[in-house]
């Protein structure tokens, strides 16, 4: 409100003007003055009589002797943790006081999530579905993330964040629906498995290309800033997604154009067989930030509280102040790449073994919940019992529902039918009946 003032004071614009405009055109008016002010407001000062570069491309002071800036200026980026491996709580002041019941709510998304990746990995195995992706050992930075957001903040995701939208509230069945290609898939079974996506719950559809979401994240954000609307967008990517050239237009629109946005980066060493020290030279993503404006941080993303608090402050500050965060994760990729990958190749398996038994987001937080006698043995049998349950009665109703009707393929791109699309559906019914006995249509909607 206090800055909507200073434009009326500026542009010298009395309430009673405005109330005799409707609501909506005192508002874009006054939206379309403010982001020109601020634009006027921004204008580098220029005094061409101090003896200092004028340059308007940078600030800053002249120097007489030659000296590159050495590439490791910043490096050792520290790691923001709040529990140590044993789920102790390093410093009082930075726990997050989150209440038993928050808690075990986080411990059950995780270890659900961990569960429902079993089965499907396992489903692929068996040749029941076509691809799969875990999230092993990546479950701290999706629960801590999305706990730390409001609902209504709009999610754009790599293929790694199932964690997020189950946090949010997507149903088993619709996990299950959207990788068998089910008639119940919200996708209506037109994208590969793990691919999902939800309006509702403002979770915006998978897309294969890496990085395509960044410089979409920053254009949403850009409309959230204008729209005043007091919502966040959080962008998930990989370590390996931040060397496409995407990466770079999302974090620069972004920071030049002042967006609500936190690019949540998870840096979990590989980009399928590809370790991190082969993907970049600088001190991975966190140190990025700087060089684009970004207010950055690194944090230990098998830590699920450094994670929620980490995002909790980016989201409050990022609303606040509109700007952009950047937030690194640091984390281990335990399961393969996907179902396509055999990371034996490439990884040895004390390597994996480390992260699987000495530093798992899941064990720390178990940990963390025993040390205060809210869960034991009894409990954590009897929740294995029932998440397991819970998936596979999932899993037997999505294997048993048809597939959907095979016109759907064909519908959705354009409003109405283009005739080259006609064409295309005609051809295949054609194929389908000239090879009836390869079609098994009976398992399809009619
Ligand atoms: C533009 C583009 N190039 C290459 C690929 C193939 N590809 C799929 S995932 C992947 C690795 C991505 O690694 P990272 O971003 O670190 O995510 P992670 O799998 O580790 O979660 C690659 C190269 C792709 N999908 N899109
Ligand atoms: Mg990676």
């Amino acid at each position: 409100m206090a800055a909507v003032r200073s434009v009326q004071k500026l542009y010298g614009i009395g309430l009673h003007s405005i109330r005799q405009n409707t609501a909506l055109k005192a508002t874009t008016l006054l939206q379309q003055r403010a982001f020109r002010v601020c634009r006027a407001l921004r204008q580098q000062p220029f005094d061409s009589s101090a003896e200092k570069p004028q340059f308007p491309g940078a600030s800053a002071e002249f120097i007489d002797h030659l000296e590159f800036i050495q590439p490791n200026v910043i490096s050792g980026i520290p790691v923001y943790r709040v529990m140590d491996r044993q789920g102790q709580i390093i410093n009082p002041s930075e726990d997050p006081q989150l209440s038993k019941e928050t808690v075990l709510n986080f411990y059950q998304k995780m270890t659900l999530l961990n569960t429902m990746d079993r089965i499907l990995y396992e489903s692929q195995r068996q040749g029941r579905i076509s691809f799969y992706m875990t999230n092993y050992g990546e479950e701290g930075t999706h629960i801590g993330s999305a706990a730390a957001l409001d609902p209504s903040d709009l999610v754009f995701g790599q293929y790694r964040e199932a964690g997020v939208l189950m946090y949010r509230g997507f149903p088993l069945d619709l996990f299950m629906a959207q990788c068998y290609a089910n008639a119940d898939d919200l996708g209506k079974g037109r994208q590969m498995p793990v691919h999902y996506g939800s309006k509702d719950l403002n979770f915006v559809t998978i897309s294969s290309p890496l990085a395509t979401q960044i410089p979409q994240a920053a254009g949403a954000a850009y409309a959230v800033k204008r729209e005043n609307a007091n919502r966040v967008v959080i962008c998930y990517f990989g370590e390996g997604a931040a060397s496409e050239g995407d990466a770079h237009a999302g974090f620069n629109f972004s920071a030049t154009l002042e967006c609500p946005l936190i690019f949540f980066c998870r840096n979990n060493g590989y980009a399928i067989s590809t370790p991190t020290n082969e993907q970049y030279r600088g001190d991975g993503i966190a140190a990025r930030g700087p060089g684009y404006g970004l207010m950055s941080i690194r944090v230990d993303g098998n830590d699920v509280f450094a994670v929620y608090n980490a995002t909790k402050e980016a989201r409050r500050r990022a609303v606040a102040e509109n700007q952009p965060f950047l937030i690194e994760a640091m984390t281990y990729r335990i399961g393969h790449h996907s179902t396509s990958d055999d990371s034996s190749a490439y990884r040895s398996v004390d390597e994996v073994n480390y992260w699987d038994k000495q530093d798992h987001p899941i064990s720390r937080l178990r940990h963390y919940m025993t040390a205060r006698d809210w869960w034991g043995e009894d409990e954590e049998r009897a929740w294995r019992k029932q998440s397991r349950k819970l998936v596979m009665e999932a899993f037997e109703r999505a294997e048993r529902r048809l597939k959907p009707h095979p016109d759907l393929m064909f519908t959705d791109v354009y409003d109405e039918m283009t005739p080259q699309i006609a064409k295309q559906k005609d051809a295949m019914w054609r194929h389908i009946q000239q090879y009836k006995e390869h079609y098994p249509l009976d398992l399809y909607e009619k």
